[in-house]
């Protein structure tokens, strides 16, 4: 059906003002005199939401009536942050709203400041989805997210005595003015019972019958893209309970067993689990899992057969990305809704589900590969056990056939390992169901092929592609850095607001001396914005005069905030014994979150906590020093610091972090690197040239190679005074004098194994943040390859790499068709 366009409303200011104070008193039922500022917050996005909505309607009308395909993005996280800056910015309606509110005295920075960060997600991977659906929403390409509506998203983190402590995170406690709940669409997802088979026409057919039944419920939230001409959708998924209460347990007297079943249905979208590089590994998770893949597909199926005849086009219309194995048991629930439900050949729905799945994978490390034991999967999804054990056997047949494959080769490539306990690899699932299978940068690609999907990249050798990840600028650079965004806008008018790629008319600009003043005049405002909030929260006085040196990013040995943290250790001892040298000052900043369960990064934590305390009471470097760990990093705090930084810390040991996305908002914001051979900064090396990039370190495959020769840390440590110094100063308690013990197991790791190359890479790190003190004197250099950072960063949009998904994987959008 055709819908009457509405007529376009009005967004003066008069107009805006008007409708806030009507949404004050008819919606919040306030008086202008005593509304209260979340009253102001709530109208104000009321208000900017109604704007969203009529874009949204258009969008999807025209998709529905133009039968675009879709593309659902199927994840466990979105780490959207906040979103009303994001939405009021996209709609280019940031100066008329704060006009509208400046009328009543109320300022708009405030009001932005009290919404609730939406932390569905962990990090690198949460934030990816979080940019890939405004980027979708920016280049035309008909995106649906489909996730889970956590009551809890990731946890809120305190320093209590030094360690960390994880506080329940309550976005939703004052209700959600973004979300719309979709009565109509829910669906019931089952787990456990039993399968059994009937005839059928002379033919069997499997008919699972699930012991229990949950409803899953969707929420939408409506994703506005850049000038909001084109408004997607982030459908999460909330469990509840297909019986609120058992009425007969009730009335025989046992109250709490009668609210048992509503309660284990709801505990599936309670909380979002902590651990980014761990498998979770509990069966809570893997029904966290089946939930969400099994709604969406049943949602997915739906709205095909709304307009289409059967399934046998699914491909052609929608494409199913699967951010990482979390959604993989998708592959086994799509088999059975295909046969099962709608009656499809195996071989047929085998062809469907290939052509529509494609898999992202987001990591090497392999205590992050999910694996599933059988008997849970048995016990909690039976069909799907079944499906995937045909899938094993006719993948190994199709792999092996017309091919001598030796055993190692075949017990490689199974979906299920034999060796452990017998688990299923959802790794593997995700690939032979996948058509394509990409990484997150060039070097993330090509270790894939060479380890985890070794042998499958052998079968299938031309499934592995990659995608190497972007940011949006419109969060990460026109909202988080408007005052670089306005200055950019002066040198090279706003054509980069509409294509970013026009970011490299900057480049000249580097050498323009007029122009790199005001580009230092934003980053020195940035700086003291940053100051400012460290010395409200934490007391500590940072000057911006010196160079703010950041990492920020979860805990984890391999992103190795511990070499960070010896090197501001040795550097201190240096200062303390060589007061006469023209040291240049330098502010340490560290963020980040643990998770609960992985005690070194917790030490890491208590470790940063600790040396800042010291060295922040010594006089004798005051002024050349300063270390703080900032807590609770989240969306909202990174706005505030990637603007602010000097030095951005990319630091992994080599091929251990797929991408990073965090070095891009650095760059992006004039930040200088000073990295390791991994992941995107191999890229950004290539974009901005190895002037511009301060790359330190061993590489990829000398890590292999030192590892494989079992390298131990305390050779390297026996020839390296400085680094011997600090390690022995942390050991013997000297900065945790209460308990000097306390990092006894942190340092040994270092002597001994030296797993993640601390030792073995502290030297050139070392060397390396010297020549970056040598540069911060000479500012005319520094301040050029600042401005040359921002000017080459645009290919690391997510414009971009949306672009490259849509068109080699997808087949969907403008530039995929
Ligand atoms: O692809 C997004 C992001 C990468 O930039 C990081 O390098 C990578 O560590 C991260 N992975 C995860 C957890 N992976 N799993 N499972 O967040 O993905």
């Amino acid at each position: 059906t055709t819908v009457e366009k509405p007529e376009p409303r009005l967004n003066d200011a008069d107009t805006i003002a008007t409708e806030i104070v009507e949404k004050l008193t008819y919606s919040i039922g306030k008086t202008v005199k005593a509304a209260r500022i979340h009253d102001w917050l709530e109208a104000t996005t009321l208000v900017v939401r109604d704007r969203i909505i009529d874009n949204w309607f258009e969008s999807t009308i025209k998709t529905y009536e133009r039968q675009d395909k879709r593309v659902c993005y199927l994840s466990m996280e979105f780490l959207i942050g906040r979103l009303l800056r994001d939405a009021i910015s996209n709609l280019g309606l940031t100066e008329t709203v704060r006009e509208a509110l400046a009328r009543y005295d109320v300022d708009l920075n405030l009001v932005e400041l009290l919404e609730p960060d939406a932390a569905l997600g962990n990090g690198g991977l949460g934030r990816l989805a979080a940019c890939f659906m405004e980027s979708m929403a920016t280049t035309g390409v008909p995106g649906f997210g489909y996730g889970i509506r956590y009551v809890h998203g990731f946890f809120r983190q305190e320093v209590v005595d030094g360690a960390q402590v994880e506080l329940p995170e309550t976005w939703l406690k004052h209700g959600n003015p973004w979300e719309f709940e979709r009565r109509e669409s829910s669906y019931e997802i089952g787990f456990g019972g039993k399968v059994s088979a009937i005839e059928e026409n002379g033919k069997l057919r499997s008919v699972w019958r699930p012991g229990e039944r949950v409803l899953a419920v969707a929420y939408d939230t409506p994703v506005v893209g850049w000038r909001g001409q084109h408004v997607n959708t982030l459908r999460l998924w909330s469990a509840q309970s297909l019986d609120p209460i058992l009425l007969d347990a009730f009335n025989a007297g046992d109250h709490i067993g009668a609210l048992l079943e509503s309660n284990k249905a709801e505990a599936i979208t309670r909380v979002l689990y902590p651990a980014d590089s761990h498998q979770a590994g509990q069966e809570l998770r893997l029904r966290q899992e089946y939930f969400f893949s099994s709604a969406s597909l049943q949602d997915i199926i739906r709205r095909h057969l709304a307009q289409h005849d059967d399934l046998t086009n699914l491909a052609d219309k929608v494409a199913i990305q699967l951010n990482d194995t979390h959604p993989a048991v998708s592959v086994a629930e799509l088999m059975r809704l295909l046969v099962d439900v709608h009656g499809m050949e195996w071989d047929a729905a085998w062809k469907v589900t290939r052509d529509t799945f494609s898999y992202t994978n987001h990591t090497l490390l392999p205590e992050a590969l999910e694996t599933w034991p059988i008997h849970l999967f048995e016990r909690l999804l039976p069909r799907q056990m079944q499906i995937i054990y045909q899938i094993n056997a006719e993948v190994l047949r199709e792999a092996t056939a017309g091919k001598q494959l030796d055993d190692g080769t075949i017990s490689a490539i199974s979906l299920i390992d034999e060796n452990n306990g017998r688990r299923v690899r959802m790794g593997q699932l995700a690939f032979v169901g996948s058509h394509a299978v990409n990484g997150v940068s060039a070097l993330h690609t090509e270790l894939m092929k060479e380890t985890v999907f070794h042998d499958l990249h052998k079968v299938f050798p031309t499934r592995i592609e990659n995608k190497t990840n972007g940011v949006t600028p419109r969060r990460w650079l026109f909202q988080a850095n408007p005052g670089l965004t306005q200055l950019i806008e002066e040198a090279i008018g706003p054509g980069f607001k509409d294509d970013i790629t026009q970011l490299a008319k900057l480049d000249p600009h580097a050498e323009d001396a007029g122009f790199r003043e005001k580009f230092v005049a934003i980053k020195r405002q940035n700086k003291q914005r940053l100051a400012h909030l460290v010395e409200e929260r934490l007391a500590i006085h940072l000057d911006p005069n010196a160079i703010f040196d950041i990492q920020v990013k979860r805990i984890h040995e391999y992103k190795r905030q511990l070499l960070n943290i010896l090197e501001t250790v040795a550097l201190y001892e240096q200062i303390r014994s060589l007061p006469h040298l023209d040291w240049t000052p330098r502010v340490k900043v560290f963020a980040g979150k643990a998770a609960p369960s992985y005690v070194q990064a917790k030490e890491i934590i208590h470790l940063a906590g600790d040396v800042a305390r010291v060295i922040n009471s010594d006089p004798t470097v005051r002024g050349l020093l300063k270390v703080v760990f900032i807590p609770n990093y989240n969306v909202s705090l990174a706005e505030i610091i990637m603007p602010a930084a000097d030095v951005s810390e990319q630091i992994s040991t080599a091929g251990l972090e797929a991408s990073g996305t965090g070095n891009m908002k650095f760059a992006l914001n004039g930040a200088l690197t000073i990295g390791t051979l991994d992941g995107a900064n191999v890229e950004m090396l290539e974009h901005l040239g190895e002037e511009n990039i301060f790359i330190f370190g061993l590489k990829a495959d000398e890590v292999a190679r030192k590892r494989a020769e079992g390298h131990r840390g305390q050779g390297v440590i026996d020839q390296q005074p400085m680094l011997r110094s600090a390690i022995d100063s942390i050991s013997a308690g000297v900065f945790s004098q209460d308990d000097p013990n306390r990092y006894a197991n942190l340092m040994n790791s270092i002597r001994d194994r030296d797993w993640w190359m601390i030792a073995a890479d502290f030297r050139a790190y070392w060397d390396t943040q010297r020549q970056l003190d040598v540069l911060w004197k000479d500012r005319a250099k520094w301040d050029a390859i600042a401005v040359r950072n921002t000017a080459r960063m645009s290919w690391f949009s997510s414009d971009r790499s949306i672009d490259e998904y849509a068109h080699d994987i997808w087949h969907a959008g403008p530039k995929g068709r």
